[in-house]
């Protein structure tokens, strides 16, 4: 019997701000390609952003190949004058591409399309939708969260006026989600990187740690805490507290971020100051990355792609939650705690990590390398009527992750590393007891494991895609 012909697939991302919805794209586009040997065509807006995480992208191609993916440079002036509809004799100039295979043919939509936190794909690539006599299967794939709420909305349908139906994909922490992006094999992976000292020592120097900063941590037991916040961290009472550890501490950043790290050490006591070492790295490769946690003793992360990873780390964790100005992510935030299963200490640290600077609502960097400040919104289309696999109507709730509005006040980093912090040393006692961090370790092992038993976020849309090929 001959095999069925590969799924196909368009996946759209709009850089909002940062880099977590691409890296949830480009996760997501990796893991349909290699685990479930999709063909998949990724749409981004924004190369530049995406480049940081992928450095051989050509930022100035048009269409390219990134490994099997078909990576499009999704500028709609240019795209819908080549592809539009149909009519691909209308370009007046052709495409720059890098990489020839594949990149010849028009731009219709093939069997489904994911669009990442409503970034709305083109209005004649919708049209074209329309227009084919079995249409694509629509996939809103949402923002993650812990909330109860999702478990109700995840895989509920909304038709639109003219017909095309779009399903809600809810990535979250339980079996009734669409759970979370783990790569086959990846506990497998991070365990026998976490048993082997010397990989551990390579990737370091991968990564730019000197020598004598890999021998601290190699012969003097220093321990490593990455760090990856936004600028309003309360990082001088953290300092305070790592500082008081028994064992002596490496700090890894990437330049840029929590530009007020230099300050809040400089503010430590001398004594305090001599326990703790700054390295800065450059920005590294999504694997890289993710090993990176892996080797860490504590990871302080923000966004959702770095939660996630951080969580499979299976270590002690604080995340920096992406504030949003009606206060939603403290209860995003309280909602991931309740169910983790970790000591009391540990929610404290966490809730008091994200204590908003005084005087200041939620305030965030854009982007980590430029110091710049954004304000985005990803509008939704989640209205309408939405039908539970098509039995009776449910609306998503008003406070559906896309339709928040993503509003970050200017920050000053400087202002940020001038400010007093808000929450206090006594807040992360935990990481100088012996005994309570080691109850953390255990109850984030524990639980990384037990969400790692839930189905992964790729197979679940890619149970979407088999239904679409049927
Ligand atoms: O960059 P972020 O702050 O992105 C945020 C969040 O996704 C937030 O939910 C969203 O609403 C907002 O953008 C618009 O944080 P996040 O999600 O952790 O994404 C960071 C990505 O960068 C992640 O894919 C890991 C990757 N990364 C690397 O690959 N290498 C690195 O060196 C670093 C520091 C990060």
């Amino acid at each position: 019997m001959p095999a069925a012909p590969a799924t196909t697939a368009d996946i759209f991302c709009r850089v909002v701000d940062n880099f977590g919805d691409i890296g949830v794209c480009w996760r997501l586009a990796r893991g349909l390609t290699a685990e479930h040997g999709w063909h998949v065509r990724l749409w981004v807006d924004d190369l530049h952003s995406f480049a940081r995480l992928a450095p051989t992208l050509d930022v100035h191609a048009d269409r390219q190949m990134l490994g099997a993916i078909d990576v499009v440079a999704w500028r709609e002036a240019a795209l819908s004058a080549t592809s539009n509809a149909h009519d691909a004799s209308r370009s007046s100039a052709p495409l720059k591409t890098t990489g020839a295979k594949a990149l010849a043919e028009p731009l219709m939509p093939r069997d489904v399309v994911i669009e990442a936190f409503a970034c709305d794909p083109p209005t004649w690539f919708v049209t074209a939708m329309h227009a084919m006599s079995a249409p694509p299967v629509w996939i809103n794939l949402e923002y993650l969260s812990a909330e109860d709420w999702i478990e109700g909305c995840h895989g509920l349908h909304s038709r639109r006026p003219d017909g095309l139906e779009k399903v809600f994909c809810f990535p979250g922490f339980t079996a009734k989600t669409g759970g979370l992006l783990r790569e086959r094999d990846l506990l497998l992976a991070r365990d026998r990187f976490q048993a082997d000292a010397q990989a551990q020592d390579a990737l370091l120097a991968t990564c730019g740690v000197p020598a004598d900063t890999r021998a601290h941590i190699a012969a003097d037991g220093a321990s490593v805490v990455t760090l990856f916040c936004y600028p309003d961290a309360p990082l001088h009472a953290l300092f305070s507290a790592l500082a008081q550890r028994d064992r002596p501490t490496v700090l890894i950043a990437p330049h840029g971020v929590a530009p007020q790290t230099e300050s809040a050490l400089a503010h430590l006591p001398p004594a305090q100051r001599a326990r703790l070492v700054l390295c800065r790295i450059p920005f590294v490769p999504h694997d890289t990355f993710d090993r990176l946690l892996w080797l860490a003793d504590l990871n302080v992360v923000r966004g959702e792609d770095s939660l996630v990873r951080a969580l499979w780390a299976g270590r002690p964790l604080l995340w920096h939650i992406y504030p949003q100005d009606d206060a939603a992510h403290e209860v995003k935030l309280d909602a991931f705690l309740a169910r983790t299963g970790w000591p009391d200490a540990a929610k404290v640290a966490n809730r008091a990590f994200n204590k908003a600077l005084p005087g200041d609502g939620a305030s965030a960097e854009g982007n980590p390398t430029e110091g710049t400040t954004a304000e985005g919104t990803s509008a939704d289309t989640a209205n309408g009527a939405a039908t539970a696999d098509g039995a009776g109507t449910a609306n998503p709730p008003a406070h559906t992750a896309s339709t928040e509005t993503h509003a970050l006040h200017a920050t000053d980093a400087a202002d940020a590393a001038d400010a007093e912090d808000t929450a206090d040393a006594a807040d992360f006692a935990l990481l100088h007891n012996g005994p309570a961090f080691h109850a953390w370790q255990t109850a984030a092992r524990r639980y990384a494991d037990n969400v790692a038993a839930h189905r992964d976020l790729a197979t679940t849309i890619a149970d979407y895609g088999v239904r679409a090929t049927d």
